[in-house]
């Protein structure tokens, strides 16, 4: 059985965001507070080009981002297809705590940032994603690259000294993606999941084959059958492999986590990877994939 509290985050990038989340736990703020801060940190960090307003935009050259937010009791909240607005994971707790809605979209969700005091960033590409988008147009072709474009969205889970549970997603979705494009980040039990019955899981990689096989929340669905949170996310990406075609040119990774504190993690290819912060250690920890 694993040691209290415990921070899970998908990627280098997560090692920022873990140290963010641990103070916010031992501050004595609450595990949302924690979830919230923890992947706020990459929103903002620029040089992040998969999170956060300086991400890769779409094929118009708009960036638009994706976040949802999940208690271990069932409260969630999320936005997708934000423009202008830094801190969509900010966004997301807010719809899970002062609306009666899971899902704000676009300009609606834009709308309830202004209402609520959020400020409204200029609609203006970082210098990097910028170059980007232009060297990109010159061909305008749509391939992801598995593991080269898109591989910085952050998925957090977390679990809290008591044992309750939450976890957070946010994302500038993929590189010049088709405007109005939404992936599974946002998307309750695909991007992520949280049961304080049984645990926590969240995804990274192509989307559209995430949320297909629901992801997130068949981990949690096999964890509570008794599979281990290791065992669930190897059956998830088989389950990914059998129904997606070209899985040669497809990523996608799981993370989760148990009620017992025990985790796991697998991917389609290799070099996935995850940040784990425990009271004894704090490192990055190789995924395991189904392809060497
Ligand atoms: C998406 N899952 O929008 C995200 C992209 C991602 O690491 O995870 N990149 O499909």
């Amino acid at each position: 059985v694993g040691s209290k509290p415990l921070v899970l985050s998908t990627w280098d990038h997560g090692m920022a965001a873990n140290e963010r989340a641990w103070e916010v736990l031992h501050q004595g703020k609450s595990i949302v507070d924690a979830v919230e801060e923890g992947v706020m940190v990459t929103e903002r960090d620029m040089s992040n080009l998969s999170v956060g307003l300086q991400g890769l935009p779409d094929r118009e050259g708009i960036t638009t981002l994706d976040a949802s937010i999940m208690k271990g009791d069932g409260a969630c909240g999320a936005v997708a297809f934000v423009r202008q607005v830094k801190h969509p994971i900010s966004l997301a707790r807010l719809v899970m705590e002062k609306t009666p809605h899971v899902m704000l979209v676009g300009e609606g969700a834009r709308q309830f940032a202004i209402s609520e005091g959020f400020p409204i960033e200029e609609e203006v590409l970082s210098e990097r994603a910028g170059k980007a988008y232009h060297e990109w147009k010159k061909t305008s072709e749509y391939k992801p690259i598995i593991n080269i474009e898109n591989h910085d969205t952050i998925g957090m889970i977390c679990m809290d000294a008591n044992g309750n549970m939450a976890g957070s997603c946010t994302t500038s979705g993929l590189a010049f993606k088709m405007h109005g494009r939404v992936g599974d980040s946002p998307i309750i039990g695909a991007g992520l999941y949280v049961d304080d019955q049984v645990g926590a899981a969240t995804a990274t990689g192509l989307g559209e084959s995430i949320i297909r096989i629901s992801g997130s929340f068949l981990i949690v669905e096999l964890m509570r059958q008794g599979r281990t949170p290791q065992e669930a996310c190897e059956e998830a990406v088989r389950r990914l492999i059998a129904k997606s075609k070209g899985i040669e040119d497809i990523q996608a990774g799981f993370l989760a986590l148990n009620k017992d504190g025990e985790y796991g993690a697998y991917a389609v290819h290799p070099g996935f990877n995850f940040a784990r912060h425990i009271p004894e250690a704090k490192g990055m920890i190789d995924s395991s994939s189904y392809f060497k």
